[in-house]
């Protein structure tokens, strides 16, 4: 065991920041740590916060926090957003506590890219997670921008997952069908110092009452997170999602759901990159050209590339 894991271990936040460095830029090393620390992790409780863009996530996530060291508990946060204002240093609208919040030793802000080498949500993500639970924060807080596949891929990370919602946007309705809605642990409004909160509250209750029956239907809150407004109920709606998973049997059935989407995630990935290795860049270009022009169908393409990793 080397100098930082063991510093890691005693709890030195810049043992902490070595560690996820590695782990995110997929050195050796950084997959050495993994390894190293996957067994002590699991114990925290990792609630993704997902939504539209500018919908308020990481000004929530900041208070979520700050509710949390009301509470007493610890807390890392994971954003991935490159555009984040995390990076900005711009977590809360009060300026004071997001302050408070950077110099408090038991919160640890970390952003990072949202996507991988390889495209897609990065597997590290999950990795980076797995190592701020091993170091033994009691909650771990995922930020991320829900524009397409990346809310659903989070809800596959984190136990618990909140869908941020604004009022007079329209964008719930987006929201509705592109099914993110089923991926809602808990639906927040927020902005609700906004007009129309209570009119979006309605909405989101007509259409969650077309869920069938014997589901659960996932409470929803408001929020005025600017103000910290809100968050007492979050906090306390969180630990009624886990206690429900823990009660329903649905922990197990979800851990081992996000074990099976994380080992099939990374395997696609290790293929991929052999798929990379066996084809140099032109000859891909010149197949992928042939589909294109309608000269060779995807199939058979795809058979060729996955034949050459097989020579
Ligand atoms: N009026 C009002 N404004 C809010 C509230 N919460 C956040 N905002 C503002 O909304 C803007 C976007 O907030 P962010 O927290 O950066 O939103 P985000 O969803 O993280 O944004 P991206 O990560 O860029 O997608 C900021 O100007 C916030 O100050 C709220 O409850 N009420
Ligand atoms: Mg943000």
């Amino acid at each position: 065991m080397d100098d930082i894991l063991e510093r890691f271990l005693r709890g030195e936040r810049r043992a902490l920041a070595r560690v996820i460095s590695r782990v995110e830029n997929q050195t050796p090393e950084g997959r050495e740590y993994v390894r190293a620390l996957f067994p002590r992790s699991g114990r925290a409780h990792t609630i993704g916060v997902t939504g539209g863009a500018g919908s308020g996530k990481s000004t929530l996530t900041g208070a979520l926090a700050a509710e949390y060291r009301r509470r007493g508990r610890t807390v890392g946060i994971v954003a991935v957003d490159p555009s984040s204002p995390f990076t900005q240093g711009a977590i809360l609208g009060d300026r004071i506590r997001m302050q408070d919040l950077a110099l408090d030793e038991g919160v640890y802000v970390r952003s990072m890219a949202s996507r991988g080498a390889l495209g897609g949500l990065a597997p590290t993500i999950d990795d980076v997670v797995a190592v701020m639970d091993a170091f033994g924060f009691d909650y771990v807080l995922i930020e991320t921008v829900g524009a397409g596949q990346d809310e659903v891929e989070i809800a596959g990370t984190a136990l618990t997952t909140i869908l941020v919602n604004n009022p007079g946007t329209g964008d719930d309705i987006q929201a509705m069908k592109a099914g993110i809605i089923e991926i809602a642990d808990i639906l927040v409004v927020n902005k609700a110092d906004h007009p129309g909160a209570d009119v979006l509250v309605s909405q989101l209750q007509a259409l969650l009452a077309l869920a069938p029956a014997g589901s659960r239907r996932p409470p929803i809150l408001k929020t005025t997170a600017i103000r910290g407004e809100g968050f007492g109920a979050l906090a306390d709606a969180v630990a009624e999602h886990r206690a429900y998973l823990e009660s329903s049997g649905g922990l197990a059935e979800q851990r081992a759901q996000d074990a099976r989407h994380q080992v099939l995630s990374i395997a696609r990935a290790i293929l991929l990159e052999q798929i990379r290795a066996a084809t140099p860049a032109e000859e891909l270009e010149a197949l992928v050209l042939r589909v294109a022009s309608r000269e060779l169908d995807p199939h058979s393409a795809a058979e060729l590339l996955a034949a050459a990793v097989r020579r």
